[in-house]
Order: structure tokens, then C-alpha cells, then sequence
């Protein structure tokens, strides 16, 4: 049998092509006008094991049930499907596989005046979606929710039944974000025969599978597609300036209020622009700044249209908080008061589940956040879940949001077609997250190869293209280039800088950390005069190791490789330093190598969430740094 280096390419299906991207992305809630219906629990899977794994496109797998074309698995959504089951050719698997669920649509949806939108949270990586046998759209891209339209595909099918397939593509190839390559190797004497493997530049699981909801939601065909709302202040005044885009009508005419916590209206506005001004305004503050952090008020937006004896109206309550975001040379401003990062990377990873969306975990991760005194995170290294974003806009937790642009380290990943998706792809985060209050900053990159040539022009391009997307938030990557030799920085608002001094360099000599600090602080500062961010530092912990005098992998060397690299910063943050992040706020799943035990260790916490040491020093440390450059009421030490 034949087969090429292409075989495993996510444009295996017929029609490749991007989602439509000019409309907005709301993020679906409940009203006197739009229903929803979830779509969570057990889908059927099958993955195509096939030598080209193009079997399902072949026998056309989308137009019957799933269980005609072959033998169907319990797969739950969300989550990823590699720990799922005890096969390892699945936890391991590169190529299409195939999800589907039937659900019965209320008869009263399938209407000339409403819209059933189909919408997937995010799938990994590429995805091609049926329903009843009829494609209805294809997406690029793993962390980013994608919809479509299908009230006309029910019409066709007036018993209500509706059969959803969708195909999933976990390969990455050197255009994806993040990228990667897929080796075939060749050789009898040395590999079984069909020998394929997915390399990467990454640290973390390539999860794969449904990571997050599938729903169903309508709305009336004349609907309130986006809202966009700046927000900024003067004295005790809150100025919301919003614009609403109406689809489906030619004259709407837009109501909007603002209400407040307890769901008095305290400001009202018509038009489908215009500016807000709220009297005595409450600010949306981070956590830890001030007593009552992570103000919302809700945004009501709604039209409405009297069409010949009937109402026709759409109702969407986004979720707004007034706050400013400004940076110096020196400083990060929020609401015009200099805010310190001290705060964690994540990841979305945990037991059996992957990457997918669970509650009782994100629930308890912003509880261990909040027990941390920790009042940011960075995204690292892809956007997170919307629900996550949600929980960090009413607890006050500040956040760096970060694109897929990880391990972007071959040349032949700065090119055009890599940049043109990198592009698209900013479009697609800054329209879901534009509305965040929690979402201070957007990181483009992780580490990428800032120092090859056409890194200059890649980020200049990237970085300009993201603040014309969203001119009222700083944009950064993240850098591990040397200082003098990074082409990236110039276009940057914040330095953010990762650094392992006594663990990848120099390991086991906690001695050279004040001095590397040091003069990589001096250096970066002394050419870019902006502030920097210490965006990644720490070491492996093996929970349970000790030894004293402290060695690698215990729990003491993460303790002394934190307190070292704290003394650094306390000297440092009364000059410019803004900020600290510890690399990794759990335990997390990577490739197997040599140099990861079951995955990364660097986590405070363990991927169950148990603290290890590290935590509790961080935690001091946090709750100290909170009493002195916040704003908290005295007395208010540990919750
Ligand atoms: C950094 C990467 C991060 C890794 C970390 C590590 O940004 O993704 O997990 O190193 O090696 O370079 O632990």
C-alpha cells in the first residue's frame, strides 16, 4: 500500500477551510429569548485506525450512525479521549477520530424565527463537523470555540432527530499553532513497518478529543450577534462605551442598561452605540487590591421590533467590569494603582480527564488560587476554557491570555502560511476574551525562536495586527532569547522573561541564581527600559523526596530555588519588576522523555492538587507581597 509523508494531514477532508470568522462569538447564556441545551455526556467514538487513517472520509462514516460502520466506544465530552481507556495505541494515537451524538430538538425550534446554532467549545486540533449526513463547517485550531447555523439542515428532517458527527484531527504539522511535525520512519531493521510519530517543541500532553461543552443554542433570526464595551473612569464616574452588532434586521433598535449587583438598573442607553456613564461607579479590582474585588455589573443588551401585530425581540446580559489597564516604564497600572503580578502559570491537565473542561477541578483550582494569594495567572500555552475566563472576571483574578503560539522553533514555522494563521487565529481570541475584565495583557508566543531572522518582521506584524484588534490592552510573548539577540522584544509592552538558573543551566547550584538574576534583569532592562515580568522559574519536585543539604527533585531544592529568585525580585520590584510567576501551578502530563517523571513536576501543587512545600513558602510570600503593594483593609492577612 502506498502511502506519503502528507497521509496524517489535518486537510484530509474534503473542502479544507476556515470557520467564518466576521461574526461575533458570544458566549452562549440563557433569555426571554434564546434556549439552550447541552450536549455533555457519553458520545460515541471510534478511532480510525485505518494504515492512511482516511477509512471514515472514504466510507463517508458521517452519513449513518456511527455503529453501522463499525464498532463504537463510550467516549464522555468533554474531556480528551487518550486516558480514557487502558489502550495505549489510543492514549497515543495521531490522526481522525470520530464522535458522534443523537439529540432530539424541540419541535418549537425548528421555526422561520429562530436560529439553531450548533457550537463546540473547542476540539483538538482540526475538526469537521455533519449533521444528519450534511457538513456544516470545519475549524482550525484547538483552544477556541466554533459554531454554525443548522436549523436548515433540521428543517429537512422534521422528526426533530439530529445526528451530530464530528471528526477531530489531533495532527500538527509545521503550519498549526502550536506547531509540530509528523516523522515517518522507514527503516525494518530498526521499526515495526507503518512506524509514524508526532514530534513536538512543547512540554505538555498533545490531549486530543472534545475538550470542552457541545451545545445547542437558538436565538431569533434577528439577533444580537456582538457586543464589544470599553471601559475606562474619571473621578467617581464609569464611561462603558459598547457597540452592539445586530445580524438579521436592517433597523434595530438597541436597548442597553446597566445594572448592577443586585440587578438595579443604574444606567440605561439606546442605539447600537453609544457611551454609558454610571454615577459612583464600583471598579472591577483584582483580587487582593481591594475589599470587594471582581466587580461585575451586567450589560443587558436587547432589540426589538414590532413586525405587523407581533414583538420580535432578542435579550443577551453580558457580564462587564469598569476597570483601566496602563503601562510605564516602570509600572502596570490597573485602575490607575501600580499592580504586581504575583501569581502562577497553568494548565488545563488532570487525571483521566486531559484537557477537559471539569467544574469541581476549576472550582478547586481557583480555590487553591485564591488560599495561595495568588492574584493573576498567565494562559500558558493556549486560550483557556471561557468558563475558566468567567471565574477569573468575578474572583478578580488578573490574567495574561495567552494564544497556542508555543514551540514555534523551525524556520519553516515563520512563514507565511504559519503567520497568516497565527493572525487569524489573535482574531479569533481577542473576539471571544475582548470583554474580559479579567484579561489585563495578550501573550502571542511562548519561547518561540525569537532570535532567527525572521522572527523580526513575524512578531512586528503579529503584535501590530493584535493591538489593532484591541488598542486599550498591552501585547507581549514570552522570551527565553538572549537579550541582545531577541527580535521579537522590540515590539513588546512588558518584557516577560522565563528563566531556569540552577536547573536546565548550572544545575544543583543554587549559588549562581542571585548572580544570573541578577544581570539578566540589568540586561533587559538596561536595553528595552520596560517593565519586566519573571514569567516562568522553578524546578521539578518529586512530592515526598528530601535531602539536606537540598538536592534536585526535593522538596527543598524547589524551596531554595523559590527563596532564591524571591530575594532577586523583593530588590528588583522597587525598580521594574511587575511581576512573578511560578512554573507550574500543578504537576502536569508531557511527552515521555528522559528528563520527566510521569510528566512535569514542577508544579507547587501535585496534579491532584496536593500542596508540596514550595506551596506553603509561596504562600507566605504571596499573602506578605498582597499586605504591601495592595490595598487590603488592615487585618485582612490570611482569609
Ligand atoms: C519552559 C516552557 C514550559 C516548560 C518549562 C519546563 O515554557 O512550557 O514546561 O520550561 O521545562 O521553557 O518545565
Amino acid at each position: 500500500e502506498q502511502r506519503s509523508p502528507t497521509t496524517y494531514s489535518v486537510r484530509e477532508g474534503p473542502s479544507a477551510g476556515l470557520a467564518y470568522h466576521s461574526c461575533g462569538m458570544l458566549f452562549p447564556r440563557e433569555s426571554s429569548s434564546r434556549e439552550i441545551k447541552e450536549l455533555n455526556g457519553l458520545w460515541n467514538f471510534r478511532a480510525d485506525h485505518s494504515l492512511n487513517r482516511n477509512l471514515g472520509f472514504e466510507q463517508a462514516w458521517y452519513k449513518s450512525r456511527l455503529a453501522e460502520s463499525g464498532p463504537v466506544i463510550d467516549m464522555p465530552v468533554p474531556a480528551s479521549y487518550n486516558d480514557i481507556t487502558q489502550d495505549p495505541r489510543l492514549r497515543d494515537f495521531i490522526g481522525w477520530v470520530w464522535y458522534e451524538r443523537e439529540v432530539l430538538v424541540p419541535s418549537g425550534w425548528v421555526s422561520e424565527e429562530t436560529r439553531v446554532v450548533l457550537r463546540v467549545g473547542s476540539a483538538h486540533y482540526y475538526s469537521v463537523v455533519w449533521v444528519n449526513g450534511i457538513k456544516v463547517m470545519e475549524h482550525e485550531g484547538g483552544h477556541l470555540p466554533f459554531e454554525a447555523e443548522i436549523v436548515e439542515v433540521l428543517r429537512n428532517n422534521p422528526g426533530g432527530a439530529c445526528r451530530i458527527t464530528i471528526a477531530v484531527n489531533n495532527t500538527l504539522t509545521l503550519q498549526t499553532l502550536p506547531p509540530g511535525t509528523i516523522q515517518h520512519i522507514d527503516d525494518p531493521t530498526r521499526y515495526p513497518a507503518d512506524y509514524v510519530v508526532q514530534n513536538t517543541n512543547f512540554d505538555f500532553f498533545n490531549y486530543a478529543g472534545l475538550h470542552r461543552p457541545v451545545m445547542l443554542y437558538t436565538t431569533p433570526k434577528a439577533y444580537v450577534d456582538d457586543i464589544t464595551v470599553l471601559t475606562t473612569f474619571a473621578d467617581n464616574i464609569g464611561l462603558l462605551s459598547y457597540q452592539v452588532s445586530v445580524l438579521g434586521s436592517p433597523n434595530p433598535t438597541v436597548t442597553v442598561t446597566l445594572s448592577d449587583k443586585d440587578g438595579c438598573c443604574v444606567a440605561s442607553s439606546t442605539g447600537p452605540s453609544g457611551v454609558i456613564k454610571v454615577t459612583d461607579a464600583n471598579l472591577w479590582w483584582p483580587y487582593l487590591m481591594h475589599e470587594n474585588p471582581g466587580y461585575l455589573y451586567s450589560m443587558g443588551v436587547s432589540w426589538a421590533a414590532f413586525i405587523v401585530g407581533s414583538v420580535y425581540e432578542d435579550v443577551y446580559a453580558l457580564p462587564v467590569g469598569i476597570r483601566t489597564v496602563q503601562v510605564t516604564n516602570t509600572q502596570f497600572l490597573i485602575n490607575n494603582k501600580p499592580f504586581y503580578f504575583h501569581g502562577v502559570n497553568k494548565h488545563e491537565d488532570a487525571d483521566i480527564r486531559g484537557k477537559g473542561l471539569d467544574w469541581p477541578l476549576m472550582v478547586k483550582d481557583f480555590n487553591l488560587l485564591k488560599w495561595l494569594g495568588a492574584n493573576s495567572f498567565r494562559t500558558s500555552h493556549y486560550p483557556y476554557a471561557e468558563e475558566i475566563m468567567q471565574m477569573a472576571d468575578r474572583h478578580g483574578i488578573v490574567v495574561i491570555d495567552e494564544c497556542p503560539g508555543v514551540g514555534i522553533k523551525d524556520i519553516r514555522s515563520f512563514g507565511n502560511a504559519s503567520l497568516s494563521h497565527h493572525l487569524a487565529v489573535m482574531d479569533e481570541l481577542v473576539r471571544r476574551d475582548k470583554n474580559h475584565a479579567s484579561v489585563v495583557m495578550w501573550s502571542v508566543a511562548n519561547e518561540p525562536a525569537a532570535e532567527m531572522p525572521p522572527a523580526g518582521f513575524y512578531f512586528k506584524t503579529l503584535m501590530a495586527h493584535t493591538k489593532s484588534l484591541d488598542p486599550t490592552r498591552p501585547v507581549t510573548f514570552i522570551t527565553d532569547s538572549n537579550f541582545a539577540r531577541d527580535k521579537g522584544a522590540p515590539y513588546v509592552d512588558v518584557i516577560c522573561v522565563n528563566s531556569y538558573f540552577s536547573w536546565y543551566h548550572d544545575p544543583g547550584h543554587l549559588e549562581v541564581i542571585p548572580f544570573q538574576l541578577n544581570t539578566q534583569f540589568e540586561n533587559w532592562y538596561g536595553k528595552y527600559q520596560k517593565p519586566i515580568i519573571q514569567s516562568e522559574y522553578g524546578a521539578d519536585v518529586v512530592p515526598g523526596l528530601h535531602t539536606d543539604p537540598p538536592m534536585m527533585f526535593t522538596e527543598e531544592y524547589q524551596k531554595m530555588v523559590l527563596q532564591n529568585y524571591h530575594d532577586v525580585f523583593d530588590r528588583k520590584r522597587k525598580e521594574y519588576v511587575i511581576g512573578e510567576l511560578i512554573w507550574n501551578f500543578a504537576d502536569f502530563m508531557t511527552a515521555q522523555t528522559v528528563t520527566r517523571v510521569v510528566g512535569n513536576k514542577k508544579g507547587i501543587f501535585s496534579r491532584q492538587r496536593h500542596p508540596k512545600a514550595g506551596a506553603f513558602l509561596l504562600r507566605e510570600r504571596y499573602w506578605r507581597l498582597a499586605n504591601e503593594t495592595g490595598l487590603l483593609p488592615v487585618g485582612a492577612r490570611y482569609p
